[in-house]
């Protein structure tokens, strides 16, 4: 059996570290050499962390803690496509796990058989999705993606940060929730005659979309418009929205890709192709297979999800930060801290390990955020001087991706959001001192610096895959399993009790009796 993460030799020696952590407020602590020693670049992304509250004795810990835990080689093994979505001796979802295969389409792909086959079934459907679009020519504006969870959150999150690269006229607009105001407003706000409406679900069953997609039927039906001819699905194969007679075409997705890195497989390239292009998706698939490859570097200073994964394990587990804000200073960046949130917190948050045993060491920690500057004049209080420490994530683009700018008072906007993201960073490190006990600020708030020059398709694809790299390597460190998610499935289970308990109430229908059950239905009688 594999050693557990507290058992690590490593552990012991960055838990002696951690006693001591570096003091990012002494004087001369920050220094142009700290910050240039602590920095590494891959795929146009600079990560700069001398803002973190580590030394050369730290990182090095933290890279005998990566090799102990044969960090790399499960990362090798999860883009080979093993079975290592599974908890040994228990029942579990056994599968691959191959959403890198998703964008494994350019140089030199990988050669184990899994991965090849997975790569060559996302070519076929990039393929039919190519021909698709050339044949309905300019004939729909619009698109509508019914989805919920990792159906929804991706490809929302990257339609709002690539709406810079649309093509004229294309828009895309999302359906998630069962709340009814949800689908109204969306379906209010488009003509059914010029949209298309694509559902998108793996598994087929949910609840949500398939109640929202009903709905969005109905609606075109009565403005009549017939849904075979505007309905799409993506779907797992064999699942029951396999059904090509109801739709005007169908895509799949399988089993090897969790719904939370499906993004990158149709569940989010059939909206984005409609409205950025099929040649930008490819470019994002590229950004996201060049980072794919980072991740298997051997090197730590090269791997940057590797690197980002130990500075986060660092925080999270010896310094014991029970939180991370993700704080993007790019309004396209607006709802991918909620993306993350799902990879992060229904990947990590995980209570046993691979065998089955409880943990007795923190895992995935707690994750939000929102972006820069608006959360300065929010939440950042607490940050800078509440009782809680929060590592940090700030991510900058140097250059805005309309290029609509003005110099107002001697700067451009763009100047004046890095010039706030820049002086945050430093302010959380170093703090300030003031005689005044409220005007004091404490620093050695831990943070780090994702910076490129423009957010680009290529440019997001890389950071998507550098967080979901991340993500998997500080599960394959702490010994669990990130892939699956029973506290998903739960939620699916208890809301069928309650719509089953629903129907007996209406139909008279004899149900097992549920007194709990009924008594909070009854709250509902208003
Ligand atoms: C993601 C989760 C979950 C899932 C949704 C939608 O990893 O499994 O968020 O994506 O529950 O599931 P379907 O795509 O099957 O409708």
């Amino acid at each position: 059996m594999a050693q557990k993460f507290n058992e690590m030799p490593a552990y012991g020696k960055l838990e002696q570290l951690a006693k001591s952590p570096y003091d990012l407020t002494a004087k001369e602590a920050l220094t142009p050499e700290r910050l240039e020693r602590y920095r590494a670049e891959a795929c146009g992304w600079r990560l700069l962390y001398g803002t973190e509250r580590i030394t050369d004795e730290v990182m090095a810990a933290l890279e005998q803690l990566a090799a102990q835990s044969q960090a790399l080689s499960w990362m090798a093994r999860m883009q080979g496509g093993e079975v290592i979505n599974r908890i040994e001796g228990f029942e579990s979802e056994e599968r691959e796990v191959l959403h890198t295969a998703m964008r494994d389409l350019f140089d030199n792909p990988r050669s184990e058989e899994p991965a090849k086959k997975a790569a060559a079934q996302a070519r076929t459907e990039h393929e039919k999705l190519r021909k698709f679009l050339t044949q309905i020519g300019d004939r729909f504006t619009d698109i509508v993606q019914i989805g919920i969870g990792g159906s929804d959150l991706g490809p929302r999150a990257f339609y709002l940060a690539l709406q810079a690269y649309a093509q004229e006229g294309r828009r895309a607009h999302f359906i998630s929730n069962v709340d009814p105001d949800d689908a109204t407003r969306v379906l209010r706000s488009i003509d059914p005659k010029r949209t298309l409406v694509v559902v998108v679900s793996k598994s087929g069953t949910t609840l949500e979309t398939l109640t929202n997609e009903t709905l969005a039927r109905r609606y075109f039906e009565a403005h009549g418009v017939d849904p075979k001819d505007h309905f799409l699905a993506v779907t797992g194969e064999k699942s029951p929205m396999d059904d090509p007679k109801r739709y005007l075409a169908s895509f799949y997705m399988w089993d090897y890709v969790g719904g939370r890195y499906s993004v990158t497989s149709m569940v989010g390239a059939v909206m984005l192709a409609f409205v950025l292009g099929h040649e930008e998706v490819l470019e994002l698939l590229r950004g996201a297979h060049e980072m794919d490859r980072v991740a298997c570097r051997p090197q730590l200073r090269g791997n940057l999800p590797l690197l980002g994964a130990l500075l986060g394990i660092w925080n999270r587990n010896f310094l014991g930060y029970p939180t991370v804000a993700v704080l993007p200073y790019s309004q396209a960046l607006e709802r991918f801290p909620a993306h993350l949130q799902q990879c992060n917190m229904e990947s990590n948050g995980k209570h046993i390990d691979r065998h089955g045993q409880p943990v007795t060491w923190a895992t995935g920690p707690i994750v939000w955020g929102e972006p820069g500057t608006n959360g300065q004049h929010s939440f950042y209080q607490l940050i800078h001087q509440g009782t809680d420490i929060i590592p940090i994530e700030l991510i900058g683009l140097c250059a805005s991706q309309y290029e609509q700018d003005l110099e107002v008072q001697g700067t451009s906007s763009q100047e004046k959001l890095l010039a706030n993201l820049l002086a945050q960073s430093v302010a959380f490190a170093t703090g300030k001192s003031d005689r005044n006990p409220n005007k004091q600020f404490e620093g050695n708030r831990p943070n780090q610096l994702l910076m490129a020059d423009r957010l680009t398709p290529h440019a997001l694809g890389a950071l998507m895959a550098y967080y979901e790299h991340k993500i998997a390597f500080q599960g394959f460190i702490w010994g669990i399993n990130s892939f699956d998610q029973e506290g998903v499935q739960l939620g699916k289970v208890l809301a069928k009790q309650f719509t089953d308990q629903m129907i007996a109430q209406r139909t008279g229908a004899k149900s097992a009796p549920w007194p709990v059950g009924e008594a909070l239905l009854n709250q509902l009688k208003l």
